[in-house]
This record gives C-alpha cells, structure tokens and sequence, in this order.
C-alpha cells in the first residue's frame, strides 16, 4: 500500500491575489453605491426586509470579515463530499494545481441574500469544473457546464455561502426564460436589470479580469 494517504481540501478553487481581490471589492462596492442612489431600488428595498425609514441597504457590510476571495471549482468536504475522491484524480486538476490563471469578472449581482461576481470560464477552466456541479443544484434544468461559477462578495446574515452560486442559477434561469418585462438602467459600470425579489445584476460593460492560483483550501 501507499505509505502517504492523499489529504482532501475543505474545497477547491481559484484564489484571488492580494491586488484582484482589492479591485473586485471596489467594482462591487461602486455597484452598492449606484443602488444606493437608484429610486427603483428604494422602491424594492423591502425585498431586502429592510426597515422603512432607511433608503440605503448597509451593503457595506456584505464585504466584512470574509477570508480570501476565490471561484470555488469543488466543494470536497475533506474527502467526505461525493466525488471528492475522484475531483482530486482528474489529471488537469493535478496538472493545474498551483498554477496560476486569469478569470473573467462578467457580472456582479445582488439578492436579499447573497452579493456576488458572475465568472466566465474558459475552455481550459473548464477542465477542472466538476461535470455535475450545475446538476447537483438544480435538479430539472440542464444548464451550460460552469454556469455556477461565481466569487461570493458575501452573504447576508445566517446566509451560508453555498447560497451565492445557488442564486446566481436563478438569474440564469429567469434570463433564459427572457419574455419578463425587467427593469433596465444603464450605468457607468453596464446594463444593471432587477428580476424581482430583490434580485440584481449587473451585466458589466467591460469583463473584470482577476489573477488567482488555483488550488485547494485545508484548514
Ligand atoms: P461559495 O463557493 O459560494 O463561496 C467553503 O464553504 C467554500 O465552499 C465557500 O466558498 C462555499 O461557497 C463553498 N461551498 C460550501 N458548500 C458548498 C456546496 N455544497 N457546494 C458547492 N460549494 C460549496
């Protein structure tokens, strides 16, 4: 037998350097302030449950006291999630480990929930995108591989982080519906839309790009 006994991550992903992860703060922090000061948004700031007399969600602190940001590629449970096992076998996974990889920032988004970026993968960052991760969140709908792939900005309170890609396969399920009659406003940042229920996103007018290493998260 092997004398090592392989050690499984909590999960795996893209982690972001210490400069990208300042400058997706702020393009998410500048999409707070544009909300802030949009009268649609003051119009549905009870999705947010938020009390009458406050106008601005404290989005501020969405971004509080989170570690490290990262696109997570597989929740793995230190071995103990389904497919943990075989993730860690895939050869690009091995190949790519501590390799370093620029993504794609396409979108940021809001709910009551959760704050996030959309990621836009490549073909390459595919190849260490679990084949049943878009499955495993949404039981009916096939959605395009990578679909979920997402950096939580943060989560509202009581809110587990898994939420962030959970929602972000809602907007992608209500823009391919596409015949609701949404809310478009164009701002500096892009086209922002509001799906209802407090849901919005910001399709960015130029992508993001953010450097991050890909690895795995052990402590
Ligand atoms: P996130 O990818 O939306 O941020 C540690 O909890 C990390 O693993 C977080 O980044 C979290 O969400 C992600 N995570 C937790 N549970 C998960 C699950 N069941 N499926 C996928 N990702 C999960």
């Amino acid at each position: 037998g092997s004398l090592e006994e392989a050690v499984y991550p909590l999960f795996y992903g893209w982690f972001l350097t210490h400069k990208s992860q300042s400058h997706t703060k702020e393009t998410g922090k500048k999409l707070l302030e544009t909300l802030g000061e949009l009268d649609e948004f003051k119009e549905h700031w009870g999705d947010f449950g938020g009390a009458a007399s406050e106008t601005r969600i404290n989005l501020e602190e969405y971004f509080d006291g989170k570690g490290i940001l990262h696109c997570t590629t597989k929740f793995s449970d230190y071995g103990k999630a389904t497919g943990a096992q075989e993730y860690a076998e895939l050869e690009a996974v091995k190949e790519f480990f501590s390799s370093a990889f620029h993504l794609q920032i396409s979108g940021l988004f809001i709910t009551p929930r959760t704050a996030g970026a959309r990621v836009r993968l490549s073909d390459k960052q595919l190849e260490v995108w679990p084949a049943d991760s878009e499955k495993e969140a949404t039981l009916s709908e096939e959605l395009p591989r990578g679909s979920r792939a997402h950096i939580t900005l943060g989560c509202a309170k009581d809110v587990e982080a898994v939420q962030t890609g959970l929602d972000l396969l809602e907007f992608i399920r209500m823009e391919k519906e596409g015949d609701q009659d949404w809310a478009v406003k164009d701002t500096d940042q892009g086209k922002l839309r509001y799906f209802g229920k407090g849901m919005w996103m910001l399709e960015l007018s130029e992508e993001v790009t953010v450097k991050t290493i890909f690895g795995g998260f052990y402590p």
